[in-house]
């Protein structure tokens, strides 16, 4: 895929549709045959020249804004020049058109961003933040994503490489000096460099998940007993009436998925079934489907009818669940739902049990701030940026061969195999930045950005 990068790509930039202003953006080795062709006169670098763009008969297809940025001082490293015209569909493609006309091909999604790349202008990490920027759902995603993309995530990442390669210079010299080798691994200093690099692996870990729940969502599923309220709390927090609402027990059968944003904490929240025994097939298939959703949840919300739950206790008003789930580490909040039919104050009431109601939309605050704890958001932004579930799943494997090799230097002081973990352990890092990503994984990650991106 990487074959074609002598061609000069062109992509209309702007979202379709109509616009104010439409930009047409070309990327490629020589522009000067673009430039005579469209503008008809040399334009000076990094000047905006108001030019008249011209179709093959010297006749107009637009005015506008003409920007041209030589190589290598432009996004893709290569020279680029952008036509800022009128946002029409029909004037921009004719302007691609023309581009094409003129020697250049359509750009595939994420092609200039991927020239960029290659061409050391940002990391793979920076151009995947580009591309949460564009997709950012709420002003904290956003601004983690921005500060991915100035390099702050990758930055950590490197000086995590950078510990790793001292620490492998010293393991690699020891092996190559078998006589000493013994000496040189009980060196106090190697296990506790080892140990600073498993504690800061495990502490970029841990703020990447922050970011990667920024982008991505903490998945909630809402289970309970028919009539509890659930889907009432749904479209209560959505704001909307996307699940139906009856007095009739067993009204929702399907799986709805809401994304919301709770005190700025971006929630894929899922209403289900009511956990109960049905005869009825349809209901059955429901019930089936919540417990799939509730394997399978970041946090369970137990909805509970408050006028029908004197004694508020997670364990004896769910025991299947811990039956089924003894070793459970999923986070499982009761609501006490209803409240405004009963005499309990809207709030929490202890550590995994909170008072709402969904109809008066009271309690809502409390929910919130306990979401937020429970998974360690802290609220505020500062220093988090945004990850991907593929960078925690390398740091996540990263930190397991660190491990695994500080096991084997205490365990029987195998030098060669804690290289090895080392070694390891440093590709599935580089792997975040893209200094060593196999060519589909690239290819994967590019093709999911937007054309002209
Ligand atoms: N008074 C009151 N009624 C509620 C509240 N939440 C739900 N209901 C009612 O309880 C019934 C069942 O609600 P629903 O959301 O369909 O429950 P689900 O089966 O758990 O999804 C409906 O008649 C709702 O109007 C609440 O907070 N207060
Ligand atoms: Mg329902």
């Amino acid at each position: 895929m990487f074959q074609n990068n002598k061609d000069t790509i062109v992509a209309i930039a702007t979202p379709t549709g109509r616009g104010g202003v439409g930009v047409v953006r070309l990327s490629g080795l020589d522009m000067l045959p673009f430039i005579a062709g469209l503008i008809g006169k040399p334009l000076i670098a990094r000047r905006a020249t108001y030019s008249v763009f011209a179709d093959s008969e010297g006749g107009a297809i637009d005015e506008g804004v003409a920007l041209y940025f030589p190589g290598p001082s432009s996004f893709t490293g290569e020279s680029v020049l952008e036509l800022q015209g009128h946002g029409g569909m029909v004037v921009l493609d004719r302007l691609v058109q023309r581009c094409v006309e003129l020697g250049a091909r359509l750009a595939r999604p994420g092609e200039f961003s991927e020239r960029a790349f290659f061409n050391d202008k940002m990391d793979l990490a920076q151009a995947e933040a580009i591309a949460d920027l564009i997709d950012a759902s709420s002003i904290e995603a956003a601004r983690s994503a921005v500060r991915s993309m100035q390099g702050e995530f990758s930055q950590l990442i490197n000086t995590l490489v950078e510990t790793m390669i001292q620490v492998r210079i010293f393991v690699e010299a020891a092996i190559d000096f078998p006589e000493e080798e013994i000496d040189f691994l009980q060196d106090k200093t190697l296990i506790v460099n080892l140990d600073k690099l498993a504690a800061d692996l495990a502490a970029v870990l841990a703020q990447a998940q922050q970011g990667a729940i920024l982008r991505d969502g903490l998945t909630v599923v809402l289970a309970g007993k028919p009539n509890a309220g659930k889907s009432s709390l749904l479209n209560a927090l959505a704001g909307n009436d996307a699940a139906i609402v009856t007095s009739v027990p067993g009204t929702t059968r399907d799986v709805l998925r809401e994304r919301i944003t709770l005190g700025g904490l971006p929630l894929n929240i899922i209403d289900t079934a009511g956990l109960r025994d049905s005869e009825n097939e349809i209901e059955q298939e429901g019930v089936r489907r919540a417990w799939k959703e509730i394997a399978g949840a970041d946090q369970i919300l137990f909805v509970a009818d408050a006028t029908e739950t004197p004694n508020p206790n997670l364990k004896d008003l769910w025991p299947e669940y811990f039956e089924l789930y003894p070793r459970s580490t999923q986070a499982v909040t009761l609501l006490l739902n209803k409240i405004d039919l009963s005499d309990h104050s809207p709030g929490k009431i202890d550590e995994t049990t909170i008072a709402i109601s969904a109809k008066n939309k009271s309690g809502f605050d409390a929910l919130a701030l306990h979401l937020q704890k429970t998974i360690g958001y802290l609220g505020h932004t500062e220093g988090l940026f945004s990850a991907r579930r593929r960078h925690l799943v390398a740091l996540q494997n990263a930190l397991t061969y660190v491990q695994n090799g500080i096991a084997q230097l205490k365990g029987a002081g195998a030098g060669e195999l804690l290289a090895e973990d080392l070694r390891q352990a440093q590709n599935e890092l580089s792997e975040i930045t893209g200094q060593f990503t196999p060519d589909d994984l690239l290819g994967r990650i590019f093709s999911s950005f937007c054309i002209g991106k």
